[in-house]
């Protein structure tokens, strides 16, 4: 056809051109200005990149093309397999600081001195996900810390809730299976609300704690910079003199404990996907690093032998109350990756990756997953040379007689690659002062006869269920409640569902109960028999509740501010101004994004359109109003929604006089309650400093008891 031919001829002529002028050096119309010219892999300069090779104007491609072949080629094998568990993640660098030397307790490197700076890579990441899903799914997220030491890497791999869904790594495969997508249909994603998951959670009593937890709002996080990390095991911290101490290892962030609820999270994952990266990203790069202290909680065998748990359960919490967290040094991330695939997806942590003065404990889900994480790193970057990745390879000398295979890039360029050798020079030797020993454990020494078993000291499955549960405010509890009769809701048989009451009762009556009824059962079923009596009077540990443990101001929070036209000018820079020194995140919304006119005539430029802008993405919410812009504020949906969801996710509002038509148009005049706040009246600092409580949660309370009594 002509046209086709046109357009045909046009681009050869385009490209002719491009040959021309890219010869030309300096007029190159793409490497011109000192940038570099495009070449093959093999560094060969590429004369075209818009037109493959072909024999004719309309004839065939030819093979001969390299340029075309190696492109689609690597294209093919851009994909790596993502992780088959903890797939969607998002990666800092950073360092940690420790406070004062810890030599009495262990001679890891990372503790010897005071001040110490050791690098750090870390991962945030969803556990049950594929790559692609969001951000604000209900799931554990796990919180892995590479720590490039002088003496090796060490790699803390852990989750943001202390305790994990099995005893024995042999059931991982089985909990895996069933968390994620049904086999047969591929969906829900992201998500354990559906009946595989409930069915075997239900048919597995030992995962009723981690239930409680998932079923939190520890599962919703607002950022990765507002969780807690758990190394979850108890591991072991070594000295100078081979002397042992059992630890368990916890991150606590200096900018306190944040989730959001239900609700929200369901309308983030729409708004931004992307929410919990683009937080940590936007943190970094604007220069407010997240920190989090390291604590430790130390104990020896006599503790853990009158503990009334076993030590080596990770279905078992230590509470802090009994064991005091100490903190001994931070965790700063102060630098984004330069390139995400080859840092946060080639990122290959190994629970085994340990160091002289740390050791592991029999728990048999770490001693299975020690075998699992190095097996999984060859599986998905395809060499045992994985080592040798930037992000990967440990900052202090490495030296041995490994050689070859796929992708060795730091190759042997002397003789000896064996030993003993009588070259010279011999190559490395081994050093048995510096080097890392095992702890000669005397327990492992007298296991006992080869069997498989679960022992005894593991059988109590719902005591510190029911611990976390009471150790919980009300407002908390009933997140724990909704979620619970939200994810049960979904699934469809009806025996599932009771069988999770019948267990929820060993846990808590108030929960069973709560929970049936939201199930409209009726009929509570008995409980299930219980491997051991649960233990009713654990004493409650505040550490548990995140709204416990909230920050103590509103810095490094966003605020929305939704404008229109006629925005007071005045108004907008008081808050601004007090935004900024209140270290809060400030965001201008407005019907359209190119912004609105100010009283003053100047141009008020928006962040976010209405329809990108909605309440969920922020912390708190004022709304500038003014006699000329309200009206179509009110005119709009997504702004009537901003207020509705700010109001109904326990959000402080702060207002002007002149917002009062869009109050109205989203039916909240006459809801005002002590979370909004005129600012007219109150200042913008003080508003700000209200804000530190995060949320309103009265308001909250108030709204269930009115669903309660709309219920009769
Ligand atoms: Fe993992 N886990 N895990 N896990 N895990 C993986 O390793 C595994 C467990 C955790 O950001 C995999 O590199 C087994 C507990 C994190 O790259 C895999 C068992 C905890 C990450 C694997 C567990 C974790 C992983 C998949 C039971 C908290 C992401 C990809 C015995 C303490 C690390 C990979 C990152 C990743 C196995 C249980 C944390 C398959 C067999 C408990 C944070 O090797």
């Amino acid at each position: 056809m002509a046209t086709s031919n046109d357009d045909n001829r046009q681009n050869v002529e385009y490209a002719d051109q491009r040959v021309e002028r890219g010869h030309g050096g300096e007029t190159h119309p793409v490497a011109g200005g000192g940038t570099p010219r495009l070449t093959t892999q093999q560094g060969t300069v590429v004369s075209d990149d818009q037109n493959t090779l072909r024999a004719g104007e309309r004839g065939p491609s030819v093979l001969e093309d390299f340029h075309f072949r190696e492109k689609i080629f690597h294209f093919d094998h851009e994909r790596i397999p993502e992780r088959v568990v903890h797939a969607r993640g998002y990666g800092a660098h950073g360092y940690f600081e420790n406070y004062e030397p810890l030599t009495d307790i262990t001679r890891a490197d990372v503790f010897s001195e005071a001040g110490l700076r050791t690098p750090v890579f870390v991962r945030f990441s969803t556990v049950a996900g594929n790559k692609g899903s969001s951000d604000l799914a209900r799931d554990v997220r796990g919180f892995a810390v590479k720590f490039y030491t002088r003496a090796g890497n060490w790699d803390l791999v852990g989750n943001n809730i202390p305790v994990f869904f099995i005893q024995d790594a042999i059931k991982f495969p089985d909990i895996i299976h069933a968390a994620k997508a049904e086999p047969d249909r591929g969906f829900p994603q992201a998500q354990t609300a559906h009946d595989n998951f409930w069915d075997f959670a239900s048919l597995l009593p030992e995962s009723t704690h981690m239930l409680l937890w998932i079923m939190s709002d520890r599962a919703i996080p607002r950022s990765f910079r507002f969780m807690e990390g758990f190394g979850v095991h108890t591991f072991r911290l070594v000295n100078a003199e081979g002397r042992s101490t059992f630890v368990k290892f916890h991150w606590k962030p200096k900018q306190g404990l944040q989730s959001v609820v239900w609700n929200e999270a369901v309308k983030i994952n729409g708004a931004d996907p992307d929410f919990h990266r683009r937080d940590l990203w936007d943190a970094i790069t604007q220069g407010s690093f997240p920190e989090w202290e390291l604590g430790l909680q130390l104990f020896d065998d006599d503790f853990a032998d009158r503990f009334a748990f076993d030590v080596l359960d990770p279905t078992k919490i230590i509470p802090e109350e009994e064991v005091p967290v100490r903190r001994v040094g931070r965790l700063v991330l102060d630098r984004v990756v330069d390139n995400f695939f080859a840092e946060t997806e080639q990122v290959a942590f190994c629970t085994q990756n340990i160091v002289p003065g740390i050791d592991f404990t029999n728990d048999p889900l770490l001693q299975g997953r020690n075998f699992s994480y190095l097996d999984t790193q060859l599986k998905r970057l395809g060499s045992p040379n994985f080592t040798q990745l930037p992000v990967n390879a440990p900052k202090c000398p490495v030296a041995h007689f490994q050689q070859d295979g796929h992708m060795a890039t730091v190759n042997q360029q002397t003789r000896a690659n064996y030993e003993p050798n009588s070259w010279d020079p011999p190559g490395p030797r081994e050093d048995p002062a510096a080097g890392f020993r095992s702890y000669p454990d005397g327990q492992a020494g007298q296991a006992g006869p080869k069997r498989r078993l679960r022992p005894d000291s593991f059988a109590d499955h719902y005591s510190q269920a029911r611990q976390f549960f009471t150790s919980q405010t009300d407002i908390e509890q009933q997140h724990i409640i909704d979620a619970f009769t939200f994810e049960l809701s979904k699934c469809d048989r009806t025996d599932i569902r009771t069988r999770m009451v019948a267990g929820l009762r060993n846990v808590h009556e108030d929960l069973a109960r709560s929970v049936a009824d939201g199930l409209g059962q009726a009929e509570l079923p008995d409980p299930l028999p219980a491997a051991r009596e649960p233990i009713t009077d654990l004493a409650a540990s505040p550490a548990l509740s995140i709204l416990a443990n909230g920050p103590d101001s509103f810095a490094g929070r966003k605020l929305g501010i939704l404008v229109s036209d006629g925005v007071d000018a005045g108004k907008l820079a008081e808050l601004t101004s007090a935004a900024e020194q209140a270290q809060v995140n400030v965001e201008i919304v407005a019907p359209a994004v190119g912004g609105g006119e100010a009283s003053d005539g100047q141009r008020v430029p928006a962040d976010q359109e209405i329809d990108g802008g909605p309440s969920v993405l922020y912390d708190a919410v004022v709304v500038l109003g003014s006699k000329q812009g309200t009206p179509l504020l009110a005119s709009l949906p997504a702004a009537r929604d901003f207020l509705t969801d700010a109001f109904a996710h326990g959000k402080f509002i702060g207002f002007t006089g002149d917002a009062a038509p869009l109050f109205e148009a989203a039916g909240l005049a006459g809801l005002l309650d002590d979370g909004f706040a005129d600012l007219g009246q109150l200042p913008a600092g003080d508003f700000l400093s209200r804000c530190a409580q995060l949320r309103f949660w009265p308001r909250q309370a108030s709204l269930m008891e009115k669903a309660a009594a709309a219920r009769g």
